[in-house]
């Protein structure tokens, strides 16, 4: 009797798989796993938390509805890691998750560990979506495991280019970046357009993203009396800068940055600095008011992680949903065969409507610029 057991257990183990069938074998269930990779400690961990929350409420809600894929009820198991926001932790923690054989990542807030991990994806095949990342050069190579569901910072840096001139009606400005690729980029081509626009860039300076001293930059792009700086950096770096520049009496001078430093908690983290006023800042995607679904799920949101809402969680929502929709129409989990069908993607989702270019670009993303008025980030018209 005992001998039969052990061996109708033996027969069970042996048919699973190491990853195929979930530990409830007698429910038949197929584990999909699904992975996220962000920055969930360190000085940008609200980000990167709100950007997991995002993809882990959307693997808990297909759970709870419950699908099948090829005839065969799944479950999804959500895989998170931390990368500190360091390419050579986001590179590791990609090739773990290829390791564990994930069936697709929704995942990365910088640019600067998205870049060198789509490449790790790419090589072990396993598609990969982000809904924060937003250098343009992450889609460059054109692989069919790179996606991005947000507007990239050749958008970003043009509208406050644009916002600068033709709105703010300015003449000269300052430039500032953190030389990580996504600061880097986003402020080249702010420079860019503004000069085209005819707008003089009187100081280019330097940082890094772990600085928190910016008073030598501040005197020194001070003297040179600019109307505005554009930082291109993150919040961690922005929030300092913003209370320094208050301290140097810089107080009518106009701040501008991309989606890095668009954050709800700005404030806080400038402590209460005055200088947040002059703050004109680009976000991908639209309001959660505008979007289709925002209301409903910013509350499911709001109810499942209080307090801890900041821009991409929906984004990263809806990329989670857009796997599990290629791979119900593909009736595959299996990356190489649902990936045509992941390219294909017409989806309409909380965001907005999503449907990509032939190198992974969201098509005919949005973007919305914000200022903030008493304390409290408030989209423009
Ligand atoms: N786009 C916001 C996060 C910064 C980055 O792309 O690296």
């Amino acid at each position: 009797m005992e001998i039969s057991r052990k061996l109708f257990i033996a027969a069970v183990v042996a048919g699973m798989g190491s990853i195929g069938v979930s530990t409830g074998a007698f429910a038949q269930e197929q584990v999909i796993k699904i992975g996220h990779i962000g920055p969930v400690s360190g000085p940008q961990a609200n980000m990167g938390k709100d950007d997991e929350n995002g993809a882990r409420m959307a693997v808990d809600e297909l759970n709870a509805k419950g699908m099948e894929i090829g005839g065969k009820k799944v479950k999804f198991v959500f895989v998170a890691e931390d990368d500190g926001a360091d390419p050579k932790q986001g590179t590791a923690a990609s090739q773990k998750l290829c390791d564990e054989k994930i069936a697709g990542a929704v995942t990365f807030l910088n640019s600067g560990v998205a870049i060198p991990s789509s490449k790790v994806f790419h090589d072990c095949g396993i598609p990969m979506i982000t809904g924060a990342a937003t250098n343009p050069d992450l889609t460059k190579p054109g692989w069919d495991t790179t996606y991005r569901v947000i507007a990239n910072d050749n958008a970003l840096g043009a509208a406050l280019a644009d916002y600068t001139v033709k709105t703010a009606k300015l003449k000269t400005v300052a430039v500032v970046d953190d030389r990580t690729p996504y600061g880097q980029g986003i402020a080249s081509v702010y420079k860019a357009t503004v000069e085209k626009l005819g707008v003089k860039v009187v100081a280019n300076e330097f940082t890094n993203d772990k600085a928190t001293d910016f008073m030598a930059i501040l005197t020194s792009i001070k003297a040179k009396k600019p109307d505005a700086i554009f930082y291109g950096g993150m919040y961690g770096q922005a929030g300092p800068m913003l209370r320094q520049m208050q301290q140097l009496g810089m107080n009518n001078v106009k701040v501008f940055g991309g989606d890095g430093l668009c954050i709800p908690d700005l404030a806080n983290v400038a402590a209460q600095a005055k200088t947040l006023a002059n703050v004109v800042c680009a976000d991908g995607g639209s309001t959660i008011e505008k979007m289709p679904g925002g209301k409903d799920w910013k509350a499911r949101y709001d109810a499942k992680f209080p307090g801890q809402f900041q821009v991409y969680s929906p984004y990263f929502y809806d990329g989670v949903m857009i796997l599990a929709d290629a791979m119900k129409r593909a009736n595959s989990w299996d990356p190489k065969v649902y990936i045509p069908f992941l390219q294909k993607t017409d989806y309409q989702g909380v965001t907005s409507k999503i449907r990509f270019e032939s190198n992974g670009e969201m098509k005919d993303p949005t973007y919305t610029l914000s200022k903030f008025v008493d304390g409290k980030k408030t989209a423009l018209d």
